[in-house]
């Protein structure tokens, strides 16, 4: 599916997206997840043609018939090594399932608070020029966004976060590098002191822990980590080590709800703030984010934002909305509680493959 902007990360541009959504079927009621991987392994090693060799030859055939329970479902790939967006597509499609089965919205399911609205923020890209991330920025205030990220890498950074929060002085701002600095940028990033940005996000490597715990203590603004949390053991290290203040979920990259409700419950007890990060997912993975960011230790806006910021059309039905107070409200119906457009995704789709027990 075409993006309706192009989105740029330190590590590529991306203008569409080739996305699995997984299906898993009980009792003639279907459960939906969506494995959020990039087309390329640069966010971390998995993309969408490794996830459904994934799928395909080893959670499918392993789960075909068998009896689980959403809890525990991640466990029946337990033996495979990383991955974890694969085989968080299937975990999160059960647990919407599972929902749907109890007759109860996935957000309930999943132990979440009766939080009818969760507060949003948007994740912008690097631009093409500093005016245009400026006018980007501004229609996303106007809308109501409560939160600002603007994407930083080596030469888009100081000078074009001087000139943003020069325009916008009030606004909370954060800075996502996903990974494009080491520890000899120490300087250049103590230069973001100034600026009174909400938190700086995974500045150095994607599994480096350590050498975030030296920068976050030459720093005052505190570091938040997205790549290196992968698990809430490495939760639980970052957080002893003073690597980060800040921890950001992402459903895929912990490999489901089961292990971010870990993440969570770590974080949640350690007094750490998290927020729910995004994948450019289609609606499905929306839902499932606005399901997640229902936990009581989800205190910051995330990167869960409207269906139309991503899509001319979604594949669900009604598209994920926020309110003019930069808000989404949570859906009450089973499971997580939007529909598919089915006739759609048949338009869309490229590729399916069915395992039965048979
Ligand atoms: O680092 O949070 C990230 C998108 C793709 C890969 C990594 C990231 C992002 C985003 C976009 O920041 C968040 C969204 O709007 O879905
Ligand atoms: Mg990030």
């Amino acid at each position: 599916m075409p993006l309706v902007h192009f989105f740029e990360t330190s590590f590529g541009r991306t203008y569409s997206r080739d996305m699995i959504l997984v299906e898993v079927v009980s009792n003639g009621v279907s459960g939906w997840g969506e494995v959020t991987c990039g087309e390329h392994p640069f966010y971390n090693e998995e993309w969408t043609e490794s996830a459904w060799l994934l799928l395909k030859n080893y959670i499918a055939p392993k789960a075909a018939g068998k009896t689980l329970e959403a809890q525990t479902a991640g466990q029946l790939s337990a033996g495979i090594r990383g991955h974890k967006m694969a085989q968080g597509g299937f975990e999160v499609a059960c647990w919407d399932l599972q929902a749907r089965l109890n007759g109860v919205p996935l957000w309930r399911e999943i132990g979440g608070e009766t939080r009818f609205e969760i507060p949003c923020g948007v994740s912008i890209g690097i631009q093409d020029s500093v005016d245009q991330l400026i006018e980007k920025i501004r229609l996303e205030v106007d809308a109501g966004y409560r939160r600002i990220k603007m994407k930083i890498k080596p030469g888009w950074d100081i000078d074009v976060v001087a000139r943003v929060r020069a325009e916008f002085s009030s606004i909370l701002l954060m800075a996502d590098a996903n990974s494009a600095y080491t520890l000899a940028d120490v300087d250049r990033l103590k230069a973001l002191d100034e600026f009174n940005l909400m938190m700086i996000e995974q500045p150095l490597a994607h599994d480096e822990i350590i050498d975030h715990a030296t920068l976050q203590a030459a720093l005052s603004t505190p570091i938040c980590l997205d790549e290196c949390i992968r698990n809430s053991h490495q939760a639980a290290q970052a957080i002893r080590l003073g690597a980060c203040r800040i921890i950001n979920i992402k459903l895929g990259r912990v490999g489901g709800f089961a292990e971010a409700l870990r993440v969570h419950d770590v974080c949640f007890q350690a007094g750490i703030p998290v927020w729910c990060g995004g994948m450019l997912e289609s609606g499905v993975g929306r839902a499932h984010n606005v399901a997640l960011s229902t936990l009581p230790g989800f205190t910051l806006p995330g990167d869960v934002s409207a269906s139309k910021r991503y899509w001319k059309r979604d594949v669900i039905d009604p598209w994920v909305e926020v309110s003019s107070e930069g808000t989404i409200t949570v859906p009450g119906g089973p499971g997580f509680g939007y529909h598919l457009d089915l006739d759609f995704l048949a338009s869309v789709r490229a590729r399916l493959e069915t395992l039965s027990p048979q």
